[in-house]
């Protein structure tokens, strides 16, 4: 899709003008079926909402057709999953606050749900997960993590339940100079998410993060407002943010992570049949969605150098090892923000983390041959400053 000949430029109220008139039916699991007569009502499939941060082609919305795909086959037909893509139903928030108010029963939030789960915001952290994204997403979806009663707790006080956590790719940062060591972010207007954690983690870097909502990036950039920019590569080329920037910088300080979440008022009343698909489907989509991630942002930095003369900055682990010094403290600023429950779950990530990179320590004296897997070994060498 090109973004820009559907919704240019446009604010979070003209996103919802430009996407489908449709309009989620508020906390019924079957829309369709009371309008009808009750003969065919009994037929009808359940349908189960679900709202998307992203447009088609994202990361978000190959993960919304592959649950919705799975969820239909593995319930025998009863249910349908309805995708709702970004501006479909307004700006961010607005999706936040729809499947709070079971609107819809499912969505994803990742940098801007800050302002409803603050705790969220630990996925917001630089320079916390291990260099490797498979084990990353490994780690964030064991049940060590996903099904921590801490971060379990954090959304069900907001009406929430945490389905599995989704990392779409390196965090990349775009500007129009060469950006290699903090003093180089020095008064750069950098766009970031809104949350809090973001601006001090920017602030620390130097940079004056400035926040705006994703479908107003285009011509932020374009105008002037901003000079730099934050997303996963599939999200620089489907946006064509990549078109009004000179440099990607690759620093790998962080991976884009988004929360897959219900409605938990709606979610405590499904069968336990039904709770178990779901549950069997999130765990399935994550190695799918770990692939369907490294394929989209490789193919897109293909199309991106393919159509522009951008340049390709990546951080050698010296100068990573400058931001990461600085993002250290925004670590108290976090457990600050969020309290004991909040820092208790930050350390049982770091402890998820710690015990990965010493398993794979392990792994590579005993067999050193085999320490890389193959997609990893690609990318250009950044060694572990985490
Ligand atoms: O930067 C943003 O606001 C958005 N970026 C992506 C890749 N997904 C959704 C998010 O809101």
């Amino acid at each position: 899709m090109n973004w820009r000949n559907g919704c240019i430029g446009a604010a979070a109220v003209l996103l919802a003008a430009c996407g489908s008139d449709e309009e989620p039916t508020a906390n019924t699991s079957a829309p369709e079926a009371d309008a009808e007569e009750t003969t065919t009502a009994a037929a009808e499939p359940e349908t189960w909402g679900f709202a998307l941060e992203e447009i088609e082609g994202s990361v978000q919305y190959e993960y919304g057709a592959k649950f919705a795909e799975l969820i239909n086959e593995k319930t025998d037909g009863e249910v349908e999953v309805k995708l709702y893509t970004y501006g479909q139903l307004g700006g961010l928030t607005d999706i936040y606050d729809q499947v709070q108010s079971g609107a819809v029963q499912f969505a994803f939030g990742s940098g801007f749900l800050g302002g409803t789960v603050p705790e969220s915001q630990l996925f917001s952290l630089n320079f916390v997960l291990t260099d490797n994204e498979k084990t990353n997403a490994e780690i964030l979806n064991a049940p060590e993590f996903r099904k921590n009663e801490d971060l379990v707790a954090s959304f069900r006080e907001r009406d929430l339940q945490p389905l599995a956590i989704v990392p779409e790719g390196w965090q990349v940062w775009s500007a129009n100079k060469e950006v290699r060591s903090p003093a180089d972010l020095d008064g750069l207007a950098l766009r970031t998410m809104d949350n809090r954690l973001l601006r001090e983690t920017y602030s620390a870097y130097g940079a004056d993060p400035t926040t705006m909502e994703y479908g107003e990036l285009f011509s932020g950039m374009q105008l002037g407002q901003l000079d730099g920019n934050i997303q996963p590569v599939f999200a620089h080329q489907e946006m064509d943010f990549y078109k009004v920037q000179d440099y990607l910088i690759f620093a790998n300080q962080a991976e884009f992570i988004a929360t897959f979440m219900a409605n938990s008022p709606w979610y405590d009343g499904l069968s336990q049949e039904r709770k178990d698909v779901i549950e069997e489907v999130v765990t399935e989509l994550v190695p799918y969605t770990h692939d369907v991630q490294t394929r989209l942002n490789t193919e897109r930095l293909d199309i991106i150098t393919e159509n522009s003369d951008i340049k390709l900055v990546y951080l050698t682990p010296e100068e990573r090892a400058a931001f990461r010094e600085l993002s250290l403290p925004v670590r108290d600023v976090f457990s600050e923000m969020v309290g004991e429950r909040g820092t208790r779950l930050m350390n049982a990530l770091l402890e998820q983390v710690e015990k990965a990179e010493a398993g794979k320590a392990g792994a590579a004296k005993a067999e050193p041959a085999a320490e890389q897997p193959e997609a990893e070994a690609e990318e250009p060498a950044m060694d572990d400053a985490a």
